[in-house]
């Protein structure tokens, strides 16, 4: 039997990740073939047309499941009773823009959704952001939703973790199914940390499947870190079908029950001592209906904690910048 419709919200619907992900959404592969979707899709004006031809695309796919499309600039009538914002939508890094100007230039988007969100969405729905820099643009959105609960807030790792399990499983030869327990601590940056302490290969630790840690250390943190510039130089164009992949993979976490994945999430009581109001990857296990808990119990050797203080360090200046419009 069927369940009653989802609403899901989709910003950047015209954008190259919307394309790899609408038609995915639609057909049933991150909810479940027996979960009618709503699609409400969020764009800014001078992208409303490039928008209508994916909405004619989506037509042509005749898909059972979806019930509804709506294409809108208005914020407000976006997330009007939503059970699930997926924000990509963001400003890409102009010429002679500084990571400091695409940061405060997005944040402020943000603040309006944040705000639209709070007034006019289902009080039990989850907000997953990927936009960039998603972690701080998923504080600054959270922080302008006093009305829904800080655990319903996610931003995406998922793409660097499966980044980091496809290079594991090449490295010693295993199915990347093998490597297990991956975690992704603190900002989607090139300060992310891929947790080479706490992974496991088929049950072991990963360093003494590996037994290289130089490479560990080295190339594989790098390749991890570079590799959607390496996507960019190689394509032309940055990552769109593995993002999209990864969006799906989270959603899917998150509704899950005891799955461990990772995402970031706020900080607020974390058993980690990291900052309490920060959006920080964490190791997490799903409890259903959209719950998670921060797994506790996974160590640090001196490598990893150094970086994890790094990457900390980097989200609290990234939030220094946006204070002008937290609240
Ligand atoms: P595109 O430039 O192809 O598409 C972005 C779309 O967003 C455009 O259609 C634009 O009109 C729309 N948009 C811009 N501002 C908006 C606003 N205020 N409200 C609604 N829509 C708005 O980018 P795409 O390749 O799709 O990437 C989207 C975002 O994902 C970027 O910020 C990108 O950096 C980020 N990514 C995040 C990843 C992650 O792991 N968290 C990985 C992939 C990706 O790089």
């Amino acid at each position: 039997m069927l369940k009653s419709p989802m609403k899901v919200v989709i910003t950047g619907g015209a954008g190259q990740i919307a394309y790899n992900l609408l038609f995915r959404i639609a057909s049933g592969e991150m909810l479940g073939l027996d979960q009618p979707i709503i699609m409400s899709i969020l764009e800014i004006p001078s992208s409303m047309e490039a928008l209508e031809g994916v909405h004619m695309e989506l037509q042509d796919c005749a898909y059972p499941l979806l019930k509804e499309v709506i294409l809108t600039t208005s914020a407000e009538e976006a997330f009007d009773g939503a059970d699930l914002a997926i924000l990509v939508g963001a400003k890409p890094r102009g010429p002679g823009m500084e990571r400091k100007d695409l940061i405060t230039e997005n944040a402020k988007h943000f603040v309006s959704q944040g705000a639209a969100i709070n007034k006019m969405a289902n009080k039990n729905m989850r907000v997953f952001v990927v936009g960039n820099p998603c972690n701080t643009n998923c504080l600054v959105t959270m922080h302008h939703c006093p009305d829904i609960d800080n655990s319903q807030f996610f931003a995406m790792t998922q793409l660097d973790c499966n980044r980091s399990k496809y290079q594991i499983a090449t490295k010693v030869s295993c199915h990347v199914d093998d490597v297990t327990d991956m975690v992704i601590w603190g900002n989607h940056s090139s300060t992310q940390v891929p947790d080479i302490f706490n992974t496991k290969v088929n049950g072991k630790p990963i360093r003494s499947v590996v037994k290289d840690d130089s490479w560990l250390e080295n190339e594989f943190i790098q390749t991890v870190q570079k590799r959607g510039a390496a996507v960019i130089k190689a394509r032309g164009k940055s990552s769109a079908a593995s993002a999209a992949n990864a969006i799906l993979d989270s959603i899917r976490n998150i509704y899950s029950t005891d799955q461990h994945f990772t995402a970031g999430v706020c900080s607020k009581g974390n058993p980690y001592g990291v900052d309490e109001d920060l959006i920080f990857s964490f190791p997490l296990m799903s409890k259903g209906d959209g719950k998670y808990e921060i797994r506790k119990g996974f160590e640090f050797d001196p490598f990893l904690e150094e970086r994890i203080k790094l990457t900390e360090k980097e989200l609290i200046e990234e939030r220094d910048m946006v204070a002008h419009l937290l609240k």
